[in-house]
């Protein structure tokens, strides 16, 4: 099935220039209107600045499409959880169907890989929940890690997740984590969460290197590019503990399973901080914006053939 690109998103591929592909769960169901359209378009043009194109991936009338209009992402952020949440495993029932949908990290990452967009941006990743061994919430954002050639540039995982866990699953399905010029793996509001990650770069050119390299020894999947959350922006661990704290005991009474975990979770913890988490939210994925462009126009280039080392570039 093909993917149906805008035409500055084809125009783009087709000529080799740097895009970088976006995700809609975050609009949909990460932030609430009006602040989720404004920062997708913000998103957009922090892209372009740094020199690639915005591919928002989303589904609408049941076809896969990669590069919204301006007026697809007002409707998205208007309709939020109107909009189904669509990943991995929701991608048959929306195209199936006709339907719309906003794709999570999981089903975004299989998107950009279908339309040959190496580099992705988002917020936060998916992981193992916390209590796991309970529920057996496991993000299928890590299973679409194994299987989709793409670089995802994400400001670590909310610590709503259990951290260590999900390190460990990713060291076990052989997923880099590189932590962007840190030693630390970010906990998305925070810059550290006090792991390690097991290797950084201190380059865009270093990353689009290690992932060229990851794809040449024929090893599918994801890269995660780990970048910290600006230090202006940041929220420190011990403010947000006991907010997440609370957020997962109310989920806990609730009895919120399923795919409906996640946003709860985030809902709660914007309203509980009075709009300080948002602001945390919408700095890290522009941040996250910048350095994906930058992998982009890295990769674009070529960084890391054999053909740059040829030419004595590296
Ligand atoms: N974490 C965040 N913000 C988000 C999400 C996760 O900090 O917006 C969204 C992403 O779209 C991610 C999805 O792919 O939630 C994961 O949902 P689940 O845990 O149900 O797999
Ligand atoms: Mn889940």
């Amino acid at each position: 099935m093909k993917v149906i690109l805008s035409p500055e998103v084809s125009v783009a591929l087709s000529a080799g220039r740097p895009v970088v592909a976006l995700e809609s769960t975050i609009i949909a169901h990460g932030m609430a209107y009006p602040a989720n359209v404004e920062t997708a378009l913000a998103v957009e043009e922090v892209v372009r600045a740094h020199g690639a194109v915005p591919a928002t991936i989303a589904v609408i009338g049941g076809k896969l499409k990669a590069g919204l209009s301006a007026e697809e992402i007002k409707m998205f952020g208007q309709s939020g959880p109107e909009i189904m949440k669509v990943s991995v495993r929701d991608l048959p029932f929306v195209v199936g169907r006709g339907l719309a949908g906003a794709t999570t990290v999981a089903a975004t990452m299989r998107i950009a890989a279908m339309a040959g967009i190496p580099v992705f941006a988002t917020g936060g990743m998916g992981g193992v929940h916390r209590g796991a061994g309970e529920t057996f919430d496991v993000s299928a954002d890590l299973t679409e890690m194994t299987r989709s050639n793409v670089v995802l540039v994400t400001a670590g995982a909310k610590a709503i997740l259990d951290l260590p866990l999900t390190l460990e699953r990713l060291e076990t399905d052989g997923v880099p984590v590189i932590g962007y010029r840190t030693g630390d793996f970010p906990a998305f509001y925070s810059r550290s969460s006090g792991l390690k990650v097991p290797m950084r770069a201190e380059s865009a050119e270093e990353v689009a290197g290690i992932a060229r390299a990851k794809w040449e020894l024929g090893l599918p999947g994801a890269v995660i590019v780990a970048n910290p959350i600006p230090e202006a922006e940041e929220i420190p661990a011990s403010e947000i503990e006991p907010v997440i704290a609370a957020a997962l005991a109310e989920a806990g009474r609730r009895g919120i399973c399923g795919k409906e975990v996640t946003p709860f979770l985030l809902a709660e913890i914007t309203t509980k901080t009075q709009g300080r988490s948002l602001r945390a939210n919408i700095a890290l994925v522009k941040n996250n914006a910048k350095v994906g462009a930058e992998i982009a126009v890295a990769y674009a280039t070529g960084w890391g053939t054999s053909k740059t080392e040829l030419a004595g570039l590296v």
